[in-house]
C-alpha cells in the first residue's frame, strides 16, 4: 500500500492514546489528550505530535498535505480485533427464528447455524469471496476501521480453510485496511465427522494446521470452546500444538456456558480470550496475572439477548479490555463500531474513554500490534481518524451514528465524508 505525507494541524484534541503496551485498570481511563494538536506523518510514519505552534515552528506546510482539523477530534484509527467478515452467504432467516425464541445453540445442534455457512462457503468461488470482502471492509473504513482481524472457520477441510485465509491475505495486500489472519479451523464439527470431535481435531492438527503454517496463512490460531461445540481438553490440544508451531493464541471462550476457557487462556498464555460473557472470577484474575487480553464482544450479547460480560470487573481487577464487533454472518451481522460503543458505554457501564483504549491500543494489543499501530505516537502507523465534532465523547452520545469525516491509512487519507464517502483509495 502507497504511504504518504500529512501534516494535521489546529484540531480541537489529538487523542493519542499513547503507549506501546495494553492498558489496564484507571491506565484505560486516561486518553493522554493534546488540546489544539498538531500530528506529522512521512512516509506513512507518525513523525511528531504535539501542540499546533510547536509543530508548525519545526515543520514545513509547504512539504505535507495539511488538514486544517479545527473544531475536530482526532484519534488513532480504530483496531476491531474480532470478526468473521469472509464468508459466503447469509443467515437472516436464522436471526427472524431468534426472535421468535429459538436459541443460537439450538439452531446450530439442528444443523444450521455455522454449518449453512460453511456449505455457502466451499461453494463459493474465490472471486466472489473477495468482492464481498471489499464491499465489507470498504464499509469498516467508512467507520474508521484501520486494522481488522478476520478468522477462518467456514471451511472445516483443508482447501476452503486455506481458500478462506488466501482470500483475506489478497484483502490485505489490495485494500488499505491491515487484515490479520487467524486460522479458526475448529469453529464446528462439519457433517462428515459428526458424533466424531475428536477425530475432527486430530485431523485440523495433523492435516490442516501444518499446512496453514507452511503457507505463511495465519498468525493466530482459535477455536470455539463451548459446550456442544469443543470441549476444554479438545481446545487445550489444538491451541497447545498450535502455540508450539510458533501461532498466537485466541480462544472464543465462556460464551454462553461457564466452560473454564478464561482459565485455560491464562493457563496457555493466549493473547486474547473473547466473548467471556460467562467467565469465572477465578478467570478472570487468572487471565489478569497472565495478560490475556479480554475481548469483549457487546453486538454479540446484544443480537443474541445474552447478558453482557462483566466489563467493570474485568476493568477493576485489571484486566486488559478490548472491544470488538464481532462481524459474522450469524450471531452478530454488524460491522458498526458505533454500535459496539454504544453498548458497551450505555450497557456494560464502560466509560467513554474506556471504550475508546478498548478499540485503539487494546484492540492492537490484542493481535500482537501495540507496537505499531492503536496509539498516535511517534514511529507507528500513519492510521488516524478525524471526526467531525470536536471530542471523542461524541462517539458514543451520538448513538449509533459515525462521526467520522475522515481516516487516513499509512499517511493517505482513505476515506472522506466531504467527499461523500466516496471511495478515494
Ligand atoms: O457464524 O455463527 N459464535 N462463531 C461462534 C460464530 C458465532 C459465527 C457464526
Ligand atoms: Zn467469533
Amino acid at each position: 500500500m502507497n504511504k504518504g505525507n500529512i501534516l494535521i494541524k489546529n484540531a480541537s484534541e489529538v487523542v493519542t492514546c499513547s503507549g506501546f503496551k495494553a492498558k489496564t485498570g484507571k491506565e484505560m481511563s486516561d486518553l493522554k489528550i493534546i488540546p489544539d494538536g498538531a500530528v506529522v506523518i512521512e512516509e506513512g510514519i507518525i513523525k511528531a505530535v504535539g501542540k499546533s505552534d510547536k509543530i508548525l515552528e519545526s515543520f514545513k506546510e509547504k512539504d505535507y498535505q495539511v488538514i486544517d482539523a479545527f473544531g475536530k477530534s482526532v484519534l488513532p484509527g480504530f483496531v476491531d480485533s474480532h470478526t468473521h467478515f469472509v464468508f459466503g452467504s447469509y443467515r437472516a432467516e436464522e436471526f427472524c427464528w431468534r426472535l421468535s425464541g429459538i436459541s443460537y445453540m439450538d439452531i446450530m445442534q439442528r444443523g444450521g447455524g455455522i454449518i449453512n455457512t460453511v456449505k455457502a462457503t466451499r461453494a463459493a468461488s474465490r472471486k466472489e469471496l473477495y468482492d464481498e470482502g471489499i464491499k465489507r471492509l470498504n464499509s469498516m473504513l467508512s467507520l474508521g476501521v484501520t486494522t481488522v482481524e478476520g478468522k477462518s472457520g467456514y471451511g472445516l477441510d483443508y482447501e476452503t480453510e486455506i481458500k478462506q485465509l488466501e482470500v483475506m491475505d489478497e484483502l490485505d495486500r489490495t485494500h488499505p485496511i491491515d487484515v490479520v489472519k487467524t486460522f479458526l479451523g475448529a469453529h464446528a464439527v462439519p457433517e462428515e465427522y459428526r458424533g466424531e470431535e475428536d477425530r475432527f481435531i486430530d485431523y485440523i492438527i495433523t492435516e490442516v494446521l501444518p499446512g496453514v503454517a507452511e503457507k505463511k496463512l495465519a498468525e493466530f490460531c482459535d477455536i470455539f470452546c463451548e459446550k456442544n461445540v469443543f470441549s476444554i481438553e479438545q481446545s487445550k490440544r489444538l491451541l497447545f500444538k498450535a502455540k508450539e508451531m510458533g501461532f498466537g493464541l485466541k480462544i472464543h471462550a465462556d460464551e454462553i456456558v461457564t466452560l473454564g476457557g478464561a482459565e485455560l487462556a491464562a493457563e496457555l498464555g493466549a493473547v486474547s480470550a473473547d466473548h467471556l460473557l460467562q467467565a469465572s472470577q477465578r478467570g478472570i484474575k487468572e487471565m489478569a496475572r497472565a495478560g490475556v487480553v479480554a475481548t469483549l464482544l457487546p453486538g454479540t450479547a446484544f443480537s443474541l439477548k445474552e447478558p453482557y460480560p462483566k466489563a467493570r470487573y474485568m476493568i477493576d481487577k485489571q484486566l486488559a479490555v478490548a472491544l470488538a464487533t464481532d462481524m459474522n454472518p450469524g450471531s452478530c451481522f454488524t460491522e458498526s463500531v458505533p454500535l459496539i460503543f454504544a453498548l458497551a458505554t450505555i450497557y456494560m457501564n464502560m466509560s467513554a474513554e474506556e471504550a475508546v483504549s478498548a478499540l485503539t491500543i487494546n484492540g492492537a494489543a490484542a493481535l500482537n500490534r501495540e507496537k505499531t499501530v492503536g496509539s498516535i505516537d511517534i514511529g507507528k502507523k500513519g492510521d488516524i481518524v478525524i471526526l467531525e465534532f470536536p471530542s471523542y465523547k461524541y462517539i458514543p452520545y451520538h448513538l449509533g451514528v459515525s462521526c467520522v469525516e475522515k481516516v487516513i491509512k499509512n499517511g493517505i487519507i482513505v476515506f472522506d465524508k466531504e467527499r461523500n464517502g466516496e471511495k478515494i483509495c
